[in-house]
């Protein structure tokens, strides 16, 4: 069997990954484009606002250096996950899509005092100097929460892109709006922004160089950026910087893990419909809660994967990210001996008959290795905490999800083509979103990631005329994804403003409510803007 990805070795000369790495076209090899005119980046509908946003960014870089040119704003949005929860570790394939909420990083390329100057327009956030000097050789401290660090992770995916680099003077202004800790994956929005400033102000620094044009590749972005977000202590998967980099207009992108990552575009084929993504406002902190919620699960979820190869015979399984075995690996361990998907799931019903639950001394019988082994192997590099291992309920939802991914992607790809009128398209809408309730339903029973405010909002959302909801990212707090009837999305919102924000944070200022829903469409992924665009 294929090895499953392994990112732990980025490429470091700038040679592209191979050509399977990517499929689709838009993938394939291509490079971050350059843009000059808003209208490419933004939706019609989200032009105006994202205009005097931008304004007011290079009125502010101005003001900040009057006598400096802007070179290019570097731009990296955020992603909602349409379908398939946590199961990209599982190595299952995932359906997110690109927002228009994103980073912009303003940058001046050039002075001779050999520093990089870093501010943020929230002055939440203090101005930073780094010694371009000192890049090589600085350590991130993932312990301490530092806004600058996801800057780093950023120099050190560009070092890691081309060791030899030679970084220029910059002066930056990030502008990043991508509510934190919300699920639309914010922090690796802020690492592939900035990567592609750093490896962008190299390529218009370089001696000769004519223009700042193919500074990098999108798969070289994607590698480098998975693996430059593990330096602040995060160990993601890919999902969320392949769909920030890869992102295309009126597309989803089917991110695939298993042999290799690969990212597929696939096209909405309705028009009718409109997502609407709306946050709880509960901060989710997976560097905090890790123990309890994220890093358990992933830990259920790889000891699930070894006992079942152990119990039912099915060999050493291969090992993803140095950590364990996957239930993907299982399913076609199952598959080459002719066991379909049904088949796998009454097998974990056997194996994990018990609906309690597991302690570790029972663990340690199924899987027939020492609690000392089994600490070291898989509960040392993220501690968790936990009283029974839940294999049955976290193996059912990771094989159950891939099944919904795999139904909602056949659906976009066999769009309402034999139901041609609005009602066809009404009746396809609402199948396609069922898709989504049923994974909600399933996060929250089966894998226990949500959370009262996130059942609540799918809840009001379903019924205020949703076709259909769901909680979108790790969950456990963060933000909902909701499809809605296109020409009810603005009154879908106003319900919710008043039924969910206005009820439970009474005095709440509009811009937070603002902040915390919108309608959004599939966006461009990252791009590199000129200094001198027009609208
Ligand atoms: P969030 O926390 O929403 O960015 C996390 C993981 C994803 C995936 C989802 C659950 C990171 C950076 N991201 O997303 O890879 O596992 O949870 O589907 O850890």
């Amino acid at each position: 069997m294929p090895r499953s990805f392994d990112f732990s070795t980025p490429t470091s000369t700038g040679s592209s990954p191979p050509s399977e790495f990517f499929e689709g076209g838009v993938g394939a090899s291509s490079f971050v484009p350059v843009i000059s005119t808003l209208s490419a980046v933004y939706s019609k509908s989200a032009l105006p606002a994202q205009e005097q946003r931008w304004g007011s960014l290079v009125a502010s870089f101005k003001r900040l250096y009057p006598n400096e040119e802007l070179t290019f704003i570097a731009r990296s949005p955020g992603r909602v996950n349409l379908i398939g929860e946590h199961i990209d570790y599982s190595l299952f394939d995932v359906l997110p899509m690109a927002i228009t909420q994103d980073v912009l990083i303003a940058v001046h390329v050039g002075g001779s005092e050999g520093k990089i100057v870093l501010n943020n327009a929230d002055p939440r956030f203090p101005t930073r100097t780094f010694n371009i000097a000192d890049l090589k050789d600085t350590e991130i401290d993932a312990t301490v929460h530092e806004w600058s660090n996801y800057f780093l992770a950023g120099v050190k995916g560009a070092l890691s892109l081309n060791p030899l680099a030679e970084i220029p003077s910059m002066h930056c202004l990030i502008d990043g709006r991508i509510p934190t800790g919300s699920g639309l994956s914010s922090s690796s929005a802020f690492v592939c922004a900035s990567l592609l400033a750093i490896v962008t102000a190299v390529k218009a620094a370089a001696p000769g160089s004519e223009s700042f044009a193919n500074a990098v590749t999108k798969p070289d972005l994607v590698q480098s950026a998975v693996v430059s977000e593990r330096h602040v202590g995060v160990n993601s998967g890919g999902m969320d910087q392949s769909a920030s980099v890869f992102g295309v207009p009126g597309h989803a992108l089917r991110v695939q893990f298993y042999p290799e990552l690969k990212a597929t575009p696939i096209a909405f084929q309705a028009d009718e419909f409109a997502f609407v993504i709306a946050n709880t406002l509960v901060v989710a902190d997976k560097h905090v809660t890790g123990p309890i919620h994220y890093n358990l699960r992933v830990v259920e979820t790889t000891l699930a994967a070894e006992i079942l190869a152990k119990q039912c015979g099915l060999g050493p399984l291969p090992i993803r990210d140095g950590f364990g075995g996957t239930l993907r690996g299982v399913v076609e361990a199952f598959k080459v001996r002719g066991v379909d998907i049904a088949g796998v799931m009454d097998k974990v019903k056997q194996v994990f008959s018990k609906q309690e639950g597991y302690t570790l001394a029972e663990t340690v019988q199924l899987l027939g290795q020492s609690e000392i082994e089994i600490t070291q192997k898989y509960m040392t590099r993220f501690p968790v905490r936990f009283e029974r291992f839940q294999f049955r309920a976290r193996a059912l939802h990771v094989l159950e999800e891939a099944e919904r991914v795999k139904k909602y992607c056949e659906m976009l790809n066999h769009a309402p083509a034999e139901h041609g009128d609005i009602d066809g398209e009404e009746k396809y809408l609402r199948a396609l979103a069922s898709i989504m309730t049923a994974s909600h339903t399933s996060c929250r029973d089966l894998f226990d990631c949500s959370c009262a405010q996130l059942d609540e909002i799918v809840s009001l959302a379903l019924a205020n005329g949703a076709y259909g909801s769901r909680l979108s990212g790790a969950g456990w707090g963060g933000a909902t994804v909701s499809l809605v009837p296109k020409d009810k999305a603005v009154e879908f919102v106003q319900c919710l403003k008043k039924e969910y924000y206005l009820k439970h944070f009474p005095g709440i200022s509009e811009e937070k409510i603002n902040d915390a829903i919108c309608i959004t469409e599939p966006a461009l992924g990252s791009a590199v803007v000129v200094g001198n665009y027009s609208v």
